[in-house]
């Protein structure tokens, strides 16, 4: 079997890349170890920068997107009990939008069928071979049990931190930056109308907070916890009581509950591996970084690396002579660039926002100075606002 583009991952990442590089007559075959089903159903990330939301419709997979996404033009910030809210559209000029990872997936995935081109579920044992060669092969088991081999010009590693591509560079040749923070978030789905109209980020002197949502319908809910924290001590009561602990206003705000429909324990860390190009081995998306959550970038990260790894690839594809493979040459610095502005900012909103074991009461009020200052001073909500909807790509 021959391709154009290996695709390793349906993720956000993969069937982006799939969808963009089939509008521009590029052929690609993704490989996807779970079921369409699975990755369907996966509840994670819900918020796109304006970008993002750019790129999904030049995909042509906007429609939905547009009809059911939730513009919001800010996001409250609530610490000494008190709201801030953060002029999204007002400061930049731009809103973010509300929509589940898991219907970017499912709109991706009807793009991807409806396209006819190649997408395998459940394939098993993917290896890579001969990445620094003009001529890689991918192998792996196909949902039959049978043996695949897939030669390929370029293999796009889309697939996620625990994927087989980046283990495929040499360790002599990447180098992995990595912060593990001491803490994690207790997430919930609920059904229940969500109790504000914006998302809410609360530092609380219990630890952090989030409100946020999917629908008019359905909220989505996160509490700071311990790393191994064990769900069975939390009973749907002890999460609703403590959320509203942590949510709580002078104003008197009020968390309605609901059935929890889902709830999950996410560890928190900051990785970064460099280069994110090697020999015809390109990696996009979280099989090359992640970020804390906190700062709402992992998918819009993925977005991002995908849009100029496109670009590059239609380049190539377009181009003739040695200046064909420029954009693919760069791919790596170029993304990078970027990355560590969002890996700096998720950084940040995480240590501003949660509370640290080691943390003593100078740290506690250097906290609450610092979220003073964020929400007061024009230049500070300005530089929070401007990463927070999305910095330029490139
Ligand atoms: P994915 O989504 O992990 O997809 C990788 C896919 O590759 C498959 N795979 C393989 N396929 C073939 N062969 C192999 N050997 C394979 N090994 C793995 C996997 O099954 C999977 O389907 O990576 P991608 O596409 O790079 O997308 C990244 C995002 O999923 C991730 O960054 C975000 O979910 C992070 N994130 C958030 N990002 C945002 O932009 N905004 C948010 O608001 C946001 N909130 C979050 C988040 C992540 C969270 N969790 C659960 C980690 C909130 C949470 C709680
Ligand atoms: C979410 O809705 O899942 C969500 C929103 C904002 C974040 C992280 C997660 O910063």
């Amino acid at each position: 079997m021959h391709t154009q583009v290996a695709i390793i991952g349906a993720g956000p990442a993969g069937l982006l890349l799939a969808q963009l590089l089939h509008l521009k007559g590029i052929d690609s075959v993704v490989l996807e170890t779970r079921s369409r089903r699975y990755i369907e159903e996966r509840v994670r990330a819900g918020v796109l920068e304006y970008q993002s939301v750019d790129i999904l419709k030049t995909a042509g997979v906007g429609d939905r997107l547009m009809r059911e996404g939730l513009r919001h033009e800010g996001v409250e910030i609530l610490f000494n009990r008190q709201l801030h809210r953060m002029h999204l559209q007002a400061l930049t000029g731009h809103p973010v939008t509300v929509y589940g990872q898991q219907e970017v997936v499912k709109d991706l995935v009807a793009a991807r069928l409806a396209s006819g081109r190649r997408i395998c579920f459940e394939v098993e044992d993917v290896t890579l071979h001969d990445v620094d060669s003009d001529a890689p092969r991918v192998r792996y088991r196909d949902s039959s049990g049978t043996e695949q081999v897939l030669e390929c010009d370029f293999i796009a590693g889309c697939d996620g931190s625990h994927g087989v591509c980046r283990p495929c560079i040499p360790s002599t040749v990447l180098k992995s930056y990595e912060r593990v923070y001491p803490f994690a978030w207790l997430g919930i789905l609920a059904e229940v109308k969500p109790a504000s109209e914006e998302l809410i980020y609360s530092n609380h002197e219990r630890g952090f907070a989030l409100l946020s949502m999917r629908s008019p319908t359905i909220s989505r809910l996160y509490l700071q916890c311990e790393p191994d924290e064990d769900l069975t001590k939390w009973s749907d009561d002890r999460i609703w009581q403590e959320l509203q602990t942590r949510l709580s206003t002078e104003d008197g705000f009020h968390l309605d509950t609901g059935p929890i429909l889902q709830k999950g324990v996410t560890a928190m860390r900051s990785f970064v591996a460099e280069p994110m190009r090697h020999g015809r081995l390109f990696l996009a998306g979280d099989a090359a970084h992640i970020v804390p959550p906190t700062g709402a970038k992992g998918m819009n990260l993925a977005v991002a690396d995908v849009r100029v790894l496109w670009e590059a690839l239609v380049h190539f594809y377009a181009g003739s002579g040695a200046a064909r493979t420029e954009k693919l040459d760069t791919y790596s610095a170029t993304c990078l660039r970027r990355i560590w502005k969002v890996q700096r900012f998720s950084w940040w909103v995480t240590s501003m926002l949660h509370r640290s074991h080691d943390d003593n009461d100078f740290d506690r009020r250097r906290q609450l100075a610092e979220l003073d200052y964020l929400t007061t001073s024009p230049a500070a909500s300005l530089t929070f606002a401007e990463n927070y909807v999305g910095l330029p790509l490139t």
